[in-house]
């Protein structure tokens, strides 16, 4: 919904350091969510079904690679594109989940290291939903070190045979595209694989506690053979992926920010009708600590994400900081997510109440795009020069 002053959500008033675009941005998604997010989420999830039906809704107001420029997509700032992640997470993180999978780690590279012929053929219809994409990095050995790489792609002729597997791949059950990372004689490189491609196959990760309104899998590359016109031209090396993971990094750090309004907006109204020893909840010197803690949260949360997004729109935004960002956020959401579902009692438990689901998901958001672990080795590298990993 729209915000107003005094919001409980945005207590230091963080919309109005927003200009008129960007708050146009953020009251757009907040209707989407909504009208049509909220309705059929808790039902997505306990069913363990990605809702496809809102990719259309989702693509029509230009939500995917919203911050690339040409090729159908919105161009948008960067603070613009942390708003859409914080409204689509307030809804679920399996949304915004899609969101940074297509748009960051997705149509990122294409736009960014692909030739001319890769963005004309797939960002268009990438940005219309048309065609949907998946990342592949993570092996099933390990995903914290990616550069011990054993998914390998060999040249023959002018062409690529691909070998190795892929695990726990956003989007991999429906998607049409895959940028594979493969480890190649010069070092690591990308490659658009497609759908049906002979050797190349997917399977679908069930029974996950976690997002479950996301379709995860993984993938296997079985002598797969494809084009060297496939190959991302512009990158070698990890900075490969991990300049992609900084962007789809930097929109899970406004994302989760969603995820724990939603909580906090939900114990706010459940606290204030729940009478207990003759008061409501909210009256209790005990619940107002916990909740004043989330508003504390929440707004440190806020201000880092538009810092780190001003920082992003001038150029000037480092990896380091983004892990700060990543790691403080999501472990500030998952924090209040937890304490809110033990404030709602019993009631927590259930599917009736946001804050378990968003709390099972956020599960999921503190371990992918980097751990807390990695990220917090990352700030102290940054710190002290010396890597610990
Ligand atoms: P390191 O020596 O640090 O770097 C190798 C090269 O990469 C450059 N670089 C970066 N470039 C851009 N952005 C960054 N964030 C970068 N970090 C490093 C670096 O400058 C260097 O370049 P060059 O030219 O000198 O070669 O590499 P390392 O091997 O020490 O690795 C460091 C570490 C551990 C931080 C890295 O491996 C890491 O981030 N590990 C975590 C892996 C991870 O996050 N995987 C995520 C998989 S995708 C996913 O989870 C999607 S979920 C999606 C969803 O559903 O939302
Ligand atoms: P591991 O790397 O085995 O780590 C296990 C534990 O060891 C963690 O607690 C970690 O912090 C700790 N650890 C590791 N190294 C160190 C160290 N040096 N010091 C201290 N502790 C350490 N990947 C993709 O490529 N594409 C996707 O689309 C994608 N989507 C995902 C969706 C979901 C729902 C999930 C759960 C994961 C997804 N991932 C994806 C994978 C994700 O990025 C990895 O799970 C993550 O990077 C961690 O890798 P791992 O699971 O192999 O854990």
């Amino acid at each position: 919904m729209a915000r107003q002053a005094n919001d409980p959500l945005d207590l230091f008033d963080v919309r109005g350091l927003l200009d008129d675009q960007e708050r146009q941005v953020q009251d757009s998604v907040a209707r989407l969510v909504d009208e049509a997010v909220l309705p059929i989420i808790g039902k997505a999830f306990t069913q363990h079904r990605f809702p496809r039906e809102l990719i259309g809704d989702i693509a029509a107001m230009g939500l995917l690679g919203s911050s690339l420029d040409g090729y159908g997509c919105a161009g948008l700032n960067s603070v613009s594109y942390g708003l859409i992640c914080q409204e689509l997470e307030r809804g679920d993180s399996a949304l915004r989940s899609f969101v940074s999978v297509q748009g960051s780690l997705c149509m990122y590279p294409i736009h960014a290291f692909g030739s001319e012929a890769q963005k004309q053929r797939w960002l268009p219809p990438m940005a219309r939903g048309e065609t949907i994409g998946c990342f592949g990095l993570t092996e099933p050995h390990g995903g914290s070190d990616p550069s011990n790489m054993k998914t390998h792609a060999k040249r023959r002729g002018g062409d690529w045979v691909i070998n190795g597997a892929k695990m726990w791949i956003t989007n991999a059950p429906i998607a049409d595209i895959c940028i594979a990372w493969a480890m190649t004689e010069e070092g690591i490189r990308g490659f658009l694989v497609e759908k049906g491609t002979p050797g190349f196959t997917t399977a679908e990760i069930h029974d996950k506690f976690s997002l479950r309104a996301s379709a995860t899998g993984a993938l296997y590359f079985d002598d797969v053979v494809v084009p060297d016109e496939a190959r991302l031209p512009a990158v070698l090396g990890l900075k490969g992926p991990l300049s992609c993971l900084t962007q789809a990094r930097y929109g899970i750090s406004w994302g989760v920010i969603g995820a724990a309004q939603a909580c906090l907006g939900e114990l706010l109204a459940y606290t204030k009708t729940r009478l207990m020893f003759g008061r409501p909840l909210a009256a209790t010197q005990l619940i107002q600590v916990r909740l004043a803690e989330m508003a504390r949260k929440i707004t440190a949360a806020q201000l880092l994400a538009l810092q780190l997004g001003r920082l992003k729109d001038r150029g000037a935004m480092t990896p380091a900081q983004v892990s700060l960002a990543k790691w403080n956020n999501v472990r500030a959401a998952l924090d209040i997510a937890r304490d809110c579902r033990d404030m709602l009692g019993g009631a927590g438990i259930s599917a009736e109440y946001a804050p378990i689901r968003h709390m099972l998901n956020l599960e999921s958001v503190v371990t992918y795009e980097g751990t807390e672990s990695i990220h917090q080795l990352s700030v102290g590298r940054e710190l002290t020069g010396l890597s610990a990993f």
